[in-house]
């Protein structure tokens, strides 16, 4: 199929080495060829071979030279979009990219919209649809965690699991449609074959759900507060793991006032950190305040460390708050083992916190903060992200569909003895259908306009 012209600058604003303006279409060579005057005169881009580079000028009508520029030529179909690619390098900076785009348009070409070069990827075949969304995965993710899941989703590996399940439901599909187009020869549908297949789809499913709600953590990260008293150590951890001194220290109770945050990466999961001010009784307004802010961003986080002080023991304020933290996730870090008086026995501990996970360590000489880091790994992820021994990331898009197609197919498992063959058949063509959306071989055109519009201009 072809499509019409486009051109966009494909590097972010601003200052830098070089900025790239991409060019894609079945004419964009000799496009381009207008607007280019090369260094050696007999470099014409036009009879250039793909994948090289040629040095020159970009001018415009009158011959007027805007910016000195390298130009790349890919020819289709071996380039990102399946077409013919050309991509201008000129000077970093808004400004030259932007003149020479100017140019580029005055020959014939349309400002790409956003992510309409791999969508071209995409309606050319060179990406299958959830190799498409790795991209912006790829874009998007904060961690080498991250980056990792996304890569796996751009070599294909999710597409292989979800064809898989295609087969099954094909199989399935071919099954009801014999029986009931060939009664005679095929006879009845064997119920037993076919709830093996759909049973296995279905356990694979959820065995996928699974997986990618745990590696959905890596893309989306969570929020972490730290809380407790006053003095207990909370600025020193929110430091300590940041691994600078953002939050100020002292031996004051009540040197916190405000939400101090910042965002960190532990093993791999992108993390906002959040230390909050010593929860206490207080008559300074200041404070106060403080005090309620703390409360709410406890409220809203995912994740609580709560603080201890083994000098202090545990006193009335630690059992409000410990009451007052409404989350299934607590971790409860014992500070200050470094101390020669320690004043928490385990005892004390087994009877008011029971199952939470305890941590007894010292902020200020490092201990316990690595087992710190594992305890709040394996609270988040509880368990594998292992699907059949892959990594993968399922995103909302996905996780609708095969949520769909476990309905259609758990009304089927249900009623597959007592329904008739067509409703059979049209449940199971509804479940193909949803993992379609997933493979891409039944995505509706504005499904496939909104996956590319969360693309930046120029990807
Ligand atoms: N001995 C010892 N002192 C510590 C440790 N961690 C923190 N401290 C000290 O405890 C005091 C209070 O530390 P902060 O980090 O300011 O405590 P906080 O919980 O943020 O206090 P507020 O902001 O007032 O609520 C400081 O003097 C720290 O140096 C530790 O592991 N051992
Ligand atoms: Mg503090």
């Amino acid at each position: 199929m072809l499509y019409d012209d486009i051109a966009a600058i494909a590097t972010p604003p601003g200052e830098g080495g070089i900025s790239i303006v991409r060019l894609s279409g079945y004419n964009v060579i000799s496009k381009a060829n207008k607007i280019f005057k090369a260094y050696k005169k007999e470099k014409e881009l036009t009879n250039q071979a793909a994948y090289t580079l040629t040095l020159g000028w970009i001018i415009d009508e009158e011959g007027n030279i805007l910016d000195e520029v390298l130009v790349t030529i890919m020819r289709s179909p071996h380039s990102y979009t399946g077409e013919d690619v050309v991509e201008i390098n000129c000077h970093g900076g808004s400004i030259p990219a932007r003149r020479c785009l100017e140019e580029v348009l005055k020959t014939g070409l349309r400002l790409a919209e956003p992510g309409e070069f791999t969508k071209r990827a995409f309606l050319n075949g060179r990406l299958d649809v959830s190799q498409a969304e790795a991209v912006i995965e790829i874009i998007r993710s904060k961690t080498d965690k991250g980056l990792k899941l996304a890569l796996n989703q751009l070599t294909g590996k999710n597409s292989l699991i979800f064809n898989r399940l295609e087969d099954d439901l094909i199989r399935v599909n071919a099954m009801v449609e014999a029986s009931l187009d060939f009664p005679d020869d095929v006879g009845d549908l064997d119920t037993a074959e076919a709830l093996g297949l759909i049973n296995n789809v279905l356990i694979n499913i959820d065995k996928l759900l699974l997986a990618g709600e745990r590696a959905n953590i890596y893309r989306e990260g969570i929020d972490i507060a730290i809380c407790g008293k006053p003095n207990v150590g909370k600025s020193s951890l929110l430091n300590a793991l940041l691994k600078k001194e953002k939050a100020i220290v002292t031996n004051i109770p009540g040197t916190t006032r405000d939400v101090i945050e910042d965002f960190i990466n532990i093993k791999g999961i992108p993390v906002r950190l959040r230390d909050t001010a010593g929860i206490r009784l207080t008559d300074d307004l200041v404070e106060r305040i403080g005090v309620e802010r703390s409360r709410q961003v406890i409220l809203d986080a995912e994740l609580v460390i709560f603080i201890l002080d083994v000098e202090t023991g545990i006193t009335v304020e630690d059992k409000e708050i410990f009451k007052a933290i409404d989350n299934n996730n607590v971790i409860v870090l014992v500070n200050k083992e470094d101390v020669e008086a320690k004043r928490i026995t385990d005892g004390e501990l087994t009877d008011l916190f029971g199952d939470t996970k305890i941590i007894r360590g010292s902020v200020k000489e490092d201990i316990g903060l690595e087992e710190l880091e594992k305890t709040i790994e394996d609270l988040v992820l509880s368990g594998d992200v292992l699907y059949d021994n892959e990594e993968i990331m399922i995103n909302l898009r996905q996780k609708n569909a095969l949520l769909k197609a476990k309905k259609y197919l758990t009304d089927t498992l249900v009623l597959i003895e007592d329904l008739p063959l067509d409703c059979i058949g049209v449940d199971v063509w509804g479940a193909l259908e949803a993992i379609g959306e997933i493979t891409g071989k039944s995505l509706k055109e504005e499904v496939i306009d909104r996956i590319f519009t969360e693309f930046c201009i120029g990807k």
